[in-house]
């Protein structure tokens, strides 16, 4: 069966087969609470999902490399256990807060809301959540994110668009990750790129290596771009 974006755009929370109306409604108004609370504060907010292992982490130390001197950055990170991603990402000179989700899937917008509170957010202007590793579930709880960048590694196989829909639907961005082993696999960037689209004719496809450095400087650029987008004060039309 098909899917459909819904009255509210792609982004608004779907029920799956877990989850229950009113809990997919408490995170709808959680998530709008968030939104408005970005806008307020000009912090530019993202929501990194993928499979586990597919390069989350390593992109963020990457990109917090690359950009501390420019962007005022902070990162949560959703885990099911451990608190490791975030003590990667705080090895960069990141400050960084681990979420430990205790056996859920996905990132709910009441736990980022939680942990909006523990982290100080004066002056910050990039606000990443990467997210619980899986396509499914998180696909179904918006954050109140401005994008969602979703990776697929090219260890995964290029037949993830069509199996996980919901979650290239809804993301702005795709970035095929671990470009560097293109060589050793047999991934098409140009299938997974077609299938992406023939999903979300509006999905930006980026290839990149946190390895190799291939594509960082692109994804740096589309991310300070959209940093300073929000950095302006809104105009408003009466
Ligand atoms: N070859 C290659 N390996 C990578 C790349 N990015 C991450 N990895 C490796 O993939 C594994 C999982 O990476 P991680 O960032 O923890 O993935 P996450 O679970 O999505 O956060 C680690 O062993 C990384 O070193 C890449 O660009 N190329
Ligand atoms: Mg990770």
């Amino acid at each position: 069966m098909a899917i459909e974006k819904s009255s509210k755009g792609a982004r608004g929370s779907v029920q799956c087969e877990n989850t229950s109306l009113n809990l997919l409604k408490a995170n709808d108004f959680m998530a709008e609470n968030i939104r408005k609370e970005m806008k307020r504060r000009n912090i530019l907010m993202l929501n990194i999902t993928s499979s586990a292992g597919s390069g989350k982490t390593t992109l963020l130390q990457e990109t917090a490399r690359r950009l501390a001197n420019q962007v005022k950055m902070k990162v949560l990170v959703g885990d099911l256990e451990t608190e490791r991603d975030a003590s990667r990402i705080r090895e960069t000179g990141i400050d960084a807060l681990q979420i430990v989700t205790g056996g859920i899937c996905h990132l709910e917008a009441q736990m980022v809301w939680q942990a909006m509170d523990q982290i100080d957010l004066e002056g910050v202007e990039l606000l990443i959540v990467e997210n619980v590793g899986n396509l499914v579930c998180p696909a179904s709880f918006d954050l109140g994110e401005d994008y969602r960048v979703t990776l697929i590694a090219t260890t995964e196989g290029d037949d993830k668009p069509k199996k996980y829909p919901r979650m290239f639907l809804t993301s702005e961005l795709m970035l095929v990750s671990k470009a560097d082993l293109l060589p050793y696999l047999p991934f098409s960037v140009e299938a997974v790129t077609k299938d992406a689209q023939e999903v979300n004719p509006d999905i930006g496809v980026m290839q990149i290596s946190s390895t190799s450095g291939e594509g960082i400087e692109a994804w740096c650029q589309w991310l300070l771009e959209k940093v300073e987008a929000k950095r302006k004060p809104q105009l408003t039309t009466v």
